[in-house]
């Protein structure tokens, strides 16, 4: 049988690896769209062991006449489109560029589509930072969107467009609203990763990593693994109606909350918070560990995140096994086995 083809932009990304190595384990031909300067950002593809098992084709979303000749050349089966400006604290700097990559360029792709191959199906990434959420309770897809950032605005945009073509074309366009999902392979700018990173190498005694900034301690997110939510990407485009999905797993942490889990689990002892507001800080040992600094904090922020798990299960008949402690756990273990990887070579 002949293999199906999938073309996944931001190849290079989290969730470009992980979505690149399970379409490989499920026979697929992965072609994966990367960009000039993305050489250094493949490390992930080496520790997955697939970059000889992934044809790459170096082109930049914004780059429309190259993105067509994709889709000429391979007539994909599936387009995953997850690259996008994703660092939501940044994205506060350079509005225009989030809205060329997170929302004209999905327009682009959609029209490409459309004009060249209308039986491929699509992915989008779309994210529950377009809730905003000020909300108590949990968020479905009938919950009302509030974006707070030009990230959130930008893929509320693309979330939009990739519904109007599946109802004004008929194109097999689908999103997944995806809550917060992490791993080992996230990068080291967001809060999962900066904390089990600082805190792994704190253990060990490593010299570079005495002491942690942060921002805001007490927003809430819906942290799920991201290994498991790419295969949901794929069920997604598997299922027999195109629509759109909410994923998560209906459990939420503070960032403190998922700082005093990662330092349970890792057996630190006499650890304790003491002061309020700017001046909370971690003391290990009466030493300052963590301390905070407002150049972290975003000019609006989301406070608290969390899924309607219900909806999730019903629509996709799926169940995440990852969050709260176990997901913790999976993060730490994954973080001395990526170090240890690296110490090797
Ligand atoms: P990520 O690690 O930041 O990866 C983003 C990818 O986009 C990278 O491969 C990057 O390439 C690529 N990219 C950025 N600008 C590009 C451009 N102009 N042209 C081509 N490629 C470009 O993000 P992720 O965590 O894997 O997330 C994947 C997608 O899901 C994103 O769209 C994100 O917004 C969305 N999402 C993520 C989460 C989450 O919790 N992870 C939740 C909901 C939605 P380089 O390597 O060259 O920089
Ligand atoms: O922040 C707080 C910060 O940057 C999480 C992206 O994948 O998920 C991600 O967006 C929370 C925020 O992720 C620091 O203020 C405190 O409340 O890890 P983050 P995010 O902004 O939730 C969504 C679903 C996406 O779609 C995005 O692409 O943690 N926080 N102190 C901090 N955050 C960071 N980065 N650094 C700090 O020092």
């Amino acid at each position: 049988m002949k293999k199906k083809l999938a073309i996944i932009s931001g190849i290079t990304g989290q969730d470009g690896s992980y979505l690149g190595k399970f379409l490989i384990s499920k026979n697929y031909k992965v072609v994966g769209i990367d960009r000039f300067n993305s050489q250094n950002q493949k490390w992930r593809h080496h520790y997955l062991k697939i970059q000889n098992d992934i044809i790459y084709e170096t082109c930049d979303l914004n780059d429309e006449l190259g993105m067509s000749q994709l889709f000429r050349k391979y007539k994909p089966n599936e387009f995953y489109n997850l690259a996008a400006h994703s660092f939501v604290k940044s994205s506060f700097d350079q509005p225009l560029s989030v809205i060329d990559v997170n929302a004209k360029a999905v327009v682009r792709i959609l029209e490409s589509i459309k004009q060249i191959t209308p039986s491929t199906k699509f992915y989008q990434a779309s994210t529950s930072e377009m809730f905003g959420g000020k909300s108590l309770s949990n968020l479905s897809l009938n919950s009302q969107f509030n974006p707070r950032s030009p990230y959130a605005y930008t893929k509320l945009l693309a979330h939009f467009a990739t519904k109007n073509y599946r109802e004004a074309y008929n194109i097999f366009a689908c999103s997944g609203i995806l809550f917060n999902h992490e791993s080992v392979l996230r990068g080291e700018e967001f809060v999962t990763k900066k904390i089990i990173k600082f805190l792994v190498n704190l253990k060990e005694g490593k010299s570079n990593s005495k002491k942690l900034s942060l921002g805001n301690l007490y927003s809430k997110r819906d942290w799920g693994s991201a290994e498991e939510y790419v295969t949901v990407m794929w069920r997604i485009l598997q299922n027999k109606k195109a629509d759109d999905y909410i994923v998560g797993t209906g459990q939420s942490l503070s960032v403190k909350e998922f700082i005093n889990y990662s330092m349970r689990y890792l057996k630190f002892k006499d650890f304790e918070w003491r002061g309020k507001g700017l001046n909370e800080k971690m003391y290990l040992n009466g030493k300052i560990v963590i301390s905070i600094d407002p150049k972290f904090f975003r000019k609006t922020e989301v406070d608290r995140l969390k899924c309607n798990v219900n909806e999730t299960y019903k629509k996709l008949k799926w169940k995440p096994k990852f969050f709260k402690q176990k997901l913790i756990q999976k993060l730490i273990d994954d973080e001395y086995l990526l170090q240890s990887f690296y110490s090797k070579i």
